[in-house]
């Protein structure tokens, strides 16, 4: 059978990138049965010839209006699919979507009517926010990282920058290549309009990476690939602390004067 992805090798690189993200959050366990989401904004990647194309579904209401989106295509995982089967056959458990231009309404474009995640309306929410800001990011990933979410379960470290600070001081890359920290989102229905909204504002306050309490995380980053490397530098950092505990002691971490010459000579926020 044909594929869109024959008609724009970018589109199949994208594509193939989501593939090889879900594999890794399969490997690692942060995404046990249907856990988990992808969406990317690959209308850069649409061709002449793909904006031919008929829909393969009929309009499909999305809940919101976002103005942004009008016209933008995206590949999203499917509703209720696992990302184990999106790493192995990623158009089988996944569509590209395009929003129609009333702006409130997708089509299925390709290559089977896999319906889109539910949490299309929340990740849409973001990737018109991203757009809105002149932001170049264009994907988004939500996930749940073993570590990242134990240390969630408790309330000293979802206080301002406290688990930030504590991961950055763990090994010097993570500040390097995740300056900005991972923002609290306190705990909240899954799905829900009001997660969405909280995270829109934790992103907006300057975070690539939000942690939803005794959930997972949201990330967002120019490509799937960055955004999956955001939140595995953090939770690498989350399992050395980790370690160091089971080895019976509290770890150091970076002293404030180490932290302080990296982030000068990286040129990192302060
Ligand atoms: O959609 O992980 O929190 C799968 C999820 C929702
Ligand atoms: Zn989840």
């Amino acid at each position: 059978m044909s594929s869109i992805l024959d008609k724009s090798p970018r589109l199949k690189y994208e594509v193939e990138q989501v593939a090889e993200v879900a594999g890794y959050l399969w490997e690692k366990g942060w995404a046990e049965r249907n856990g988990g989401n992808i969406t990317v904004n690959i209308t850069d990647a649409v061709t002449d010839e793909i904006r031919e194309l008929s829909s393969i579904s009929a309009p499909v209401p999305i809940g919101v209006t976002l103005p942004e989106l009008c016209g933008c295509w995206f590949f999203c995982k499917g509703n209720n699919r696992r990302m184990r089967d999106l790493a192995r056959w990623p158009m089988d458990n996944g569509s590209v979507i395009r929003i129609t231009d009333d702006c409130a309404h997708y089509e299925i474009m390709a290559d089977n009517p896999v319906k889109p995640t539910s949490e299309l309306p929340s990740h849409l929410s973001v990737h018109a926010w991203l757009l809105r800001n002149g932001s170049p990011y264009r994907a988004s990933l939500h996930t749940h990282p073993i570590q990242l979410v134990a240390m969630s379960h408790n309330a000293e470290y979802l206080k301002n920058d406290v688990l930030s600070r504590l991961l950055w001081s763990m090994i010097p890359e993570t500040k390097a290549f995740c300056p900005r920290g991972l923002g609290i989102v306190p705990y909240m229905l899954p799905s829900s309009v009001e997660l969405a909204n909280a995270t829109i504002d934790v992103l907006a306050d300057d975070y690539d990476v939000v942690m939803w309490e005794k959930h997972g995380v949201f990330a967002v980053g120019p490509d799937i690939m960055e955004a999956f490397d955001m939140v595995d530098t953090l939770n690498k950092s989350a399992i050395i602390f980790r370690d160091a505990m089971a080895m019976g002691f509290v770890p150091d971490g970076m002293s404030d004067s180490q932290m302080s010459e990296l982030s000068t000579v990286f040129r990192l926020p302060k």
